[in-house]
């Protein structure tokens, strides 16, 4: 059996997305995602371009030496672009072997270690009131944990808060990408931030009582010292995660962090590969390895990261926004089910032109997540529905301090 085409779809319903599609001889099809929000049309051209040329002749049976030969044999390894084209070979090659083998990839994978993958949903609110709202309605929905984001007295507009106007006067529920030809400008204000959101929290322990696991994401915008200040004040609301709290391209500031404080950590959904993982989990620094199938290389990468973190007892909680298209969202809940060392799965919830393109086996049912038993990862894509949404410019917007200086955003 060969390849015999690779196409790469680019479609906008609500938001970009980058799909590639394999055929083989045979006319089995295979699905991959390679979105990276913002820079969508890099990673298209890169498929496009330079990885789909040499693949058809290749036997797609033949994963593991394909990833091998897109990552060693381009030299230039790593970074978002090249991984993610990378991780959209890799998955649509796993959907191709499930679909011939009439299995799920989780089957192929070892079978499923668990019933269903436990996910967290995103609460947010501009005021406490709003903010218990939509954690009522998460638990309505069946959600059993809950990402709580909180606006901040004197920022404007912030990372996570739904219905909260951007500066571009679009609402982020979805997707906190703007759609423009410029990326809108945010403020920020870390002590601002540190002193409110204990805050947040202690509140809402008060309302829903000690056992909701609670998540935080810090998205990347303090220092060590400052995340370290903040794990401490969280600690006696007992979170199931800090997220991000540093930018950790500097893995051994985590160090600094972790003497600190006992909020567990979770690090890494802009990580490409396991060697931006390598000090964080020899030392125990982090908890839980935040990458996603889409960015990451794959699921042969994502498999291959967890199975090391399982050495150090690190867990799984894979990046879930919605920016990971439907297909890559599914190829890591097929890798959550295998694995022993399963965390928790952020589930950020597509829109409905989303998944009017992409046909989806995946189910949420009492706060938990399954792939679904259909052969291969489970995802098919609607390609006339996907050409009625053209790629439209969108950015991420960017962070400034209130004397102008750009922050992490
Ligand atoms: O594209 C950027 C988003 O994926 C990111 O801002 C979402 O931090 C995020 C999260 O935890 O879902
Ligand atoms: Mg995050």
């Amino acid at each position: 059996m060969k390849i015999s085409s690779a196409e790469v779809i680019v479609t906008s319903p609500t938001r970009n997305f980058v799909t590639l599609k394999l055929t083989t001889d045979a006319g089995v099809t295979g699905l991959g995602d390679a979105t990276v929000n913002g820079r969508e049309l890099a990673a298209a051209a890169y498929l496009r371009d330079h990885v789909a040329p040499l693949l058809p002749g290749r036997d797609p049976h033949q994963i593991e030496d394909t990833w091998q030969y897109l990552y060693r044999g381009a030299y230039w390894r790593r970074g978002p672009i090249t991984m993610a084209a990378i991780a959209a070979v890799d998955m649509a090659l796993w959907d191709i072997k499930g679909k011939i083998a009439g299995l799920p990839v989780y089957q192929l994978l070892g079978g499923a270690s668990r019933n269903g993958l436990l996910a967290y949903g995103h609460a947010s609110g501009n005021s406490q009131a709003g903010l218990f709202e939509s954690i009522h309605e998460h638990l309505e929905k069946g959600y059993r944990a809950i990402r709580v984001q909180t606006s901040v007295p004197g920022i404007r507009a912030l990372y996570g808060v739904a219905a909260q106007p951007q500066a571009s006067g679009e609402r982020y529920d979805y997707e906190p990408a703007g759609r423009g030809v410029l990326p809108v400008e945010e403020d920020w204000d870390t002590a601002a931030y540190i002193r409110h959101v204990p805050t947040v929290f202690e509140a809402v322990r008060q309302e829903f009582g000690d056992e909701l696991p609670l998540l935080h994401d810090a998205h990347h915008r303090l220092t060590p010292i400052e995340a370290a200040k903040l794990g401490k004040r969280l600690e006696p609301y007992d979170l199931f995660w800090l997220e991000d709290c540093t930018p950790a391209e500097n893995q051994q500031a985590l160090r600094l962090v972790r003497q600190h404080t006992t909020t567990p950590l979770a690090i890494g959904e802009v990580f490409n590969t396991v060697w931006d993982y390598q000090q964080l989990i020899t030392e125990q620094l982090i908890d839980y390895v935040r990458a996603a199938a889409t960015h990451f290389g794959g699921i042969t990468a994502l498999r291959k990261v967890m199975d090391f973190a399982a050495l150090y007892q690190i867990r799984s909680g894979f990046h879930g926004p919605t920016d990971v298209s439907p297909v890559g969202f599914a190829a890591q809940l097929h890798v959550g089910l295998a694995i022993h060392n399963y965390g928790i799965q952020e589930y950020m919830e597509h829109s409905e032109p989303t998944n009017s393109v992409f046909r989806q086996n995946m189910t949420l049912k009492d706060g938990y997540l399954h792939p679904g038993d259909a052969p291969g990862i489970g995802v098919e894509i609607d390609e006339q529905a996907a050409a009625g949404f053209p790629y439209q410019s969108a950015y991420l917007p960017v962070s400034r301090l209130r004397d102008g200086t750009l922050h992490d955003w």
